[in-house]
């Protein structure tokens, strides 16, 4: 059943910068996807570590799911009925107690205005004892706060950063989910998630989508695939449909789409590298 959202529901997410939860699959489908993720880390972990940046290139199964009409249909009342989608990746979170993503703000290393949406879609069940994701309401209307990049190993982060300005903690929300089911939030919200003390791995995945019409604020170009509608700006540049699970073809347009993306925007200016492009 695809979630019509209210005028209400749209107001309250402006508000406070979030609308959780959607159910997009049922629990077998996520149950299945969560085995494919399983096995492709098992057995073929170099092809999986690509999937860390932009997977909906690599894989038909994930550029389907970016194009899901219980996805696009609440997410276009709220960007739009243009909608492109930049990204996919997998957020994993160990059952060690201590694997954790710090509170940032994605519009510190991904600002665009207008901002964006992120869909956190839910593999596994994401409770609060799993870790799930939890944000401050609210917090996307305010300035981008400060951050700083860690090295920890304990952080799902790709960069271990976290805001050093001071925080009203205690105004957190979990935005606890069942599989199948998805939170939405705005790329400006502070969010983050806390350790897994459950018997279980944490299985998520993120995906980033924007209307046509936003643009990154250091000038830079973006790159995505038009999910919905259609693009008259043309300020993204076109990434294209995989044609076949991890072909050479899509392989070679992900790696320049990615090398292209972390050049001009999400590593600018740093020594670092992507995952995917190890
Ligand atoms: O997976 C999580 O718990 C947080 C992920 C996240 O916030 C991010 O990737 O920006």
């Amino acid at each position: 059943m695809i979630d019509r959202l209210s005028e209400e529901q749209v107001r309250d997410y402006r508000e406070r910068g979030y609308h959780t939860p959607i159910r997009v699959m049922d629990e077998a489908e996520a149950l299945a996807r969560r085995q494919w993720v399983e096995a492709t880390e098992t057995d073929r972990p170099e092809q999986y570590r690509k999937c860390d940046l932009k997977a909906q290139m690599l894989v038909p199964w994930i550029d389907d799911l970016t194009r899901k009409p219980e996805l696009l249909e609440p997410i276009s009342r709220i960007l739009g009925p243009n909608l492109i989608c930049w990204n996919a990746s997998f957020r994993i979170k160990r059952n060690d107690g201590r694997h954790h993503a710090g509170w940032h703000q994605d519009t510190r290393y991904i600002d665009l205005q207008p901002p964006g949406v992120i869909a956190f879609v839910a593999l596994s069940d994401c409770s609060r004892e799993a870790g799930c994701l939890r944000a401050i309401p609210g917090t996307h209307r305010g300035p981008i706060l400060n951050h700083k990049d860690t090295e920890s190993a304990d952080s799902i982060l790709t960069r271990g950063q976290f805001i050093t300005d001071p925080l009203d903690e205690d105004r957190a929300v979990d935005l606890a989910l069942k599989p199948g089911e998805v939170a939405l939030f705005d790329h400006g919200i502070v969010h983050g998630s806390g350790p897994n003390t459950s018997g279980d791995r944490r299985i998520g995945m993120i995906l980033g989508y924007f209307a046509p019409h936003s643009r990154p604020v250091n000038g830079s170009t973006m790159s995505g695939m038009v999910v919905q509608g259609e693009d008259e700006y043309g300020f993204f540049r076109s990434d294209p449909r995989p044609d076949g699970e991890f072909a050479e073809t899509a392989m070679a347009a992900h790696r320049a789409a990615v090398e292209a993306q972390t050049r001009e925007l999400l590593y600018a200016g740093s020594e670092r590298k992507p995952v995917a492009l190890a």
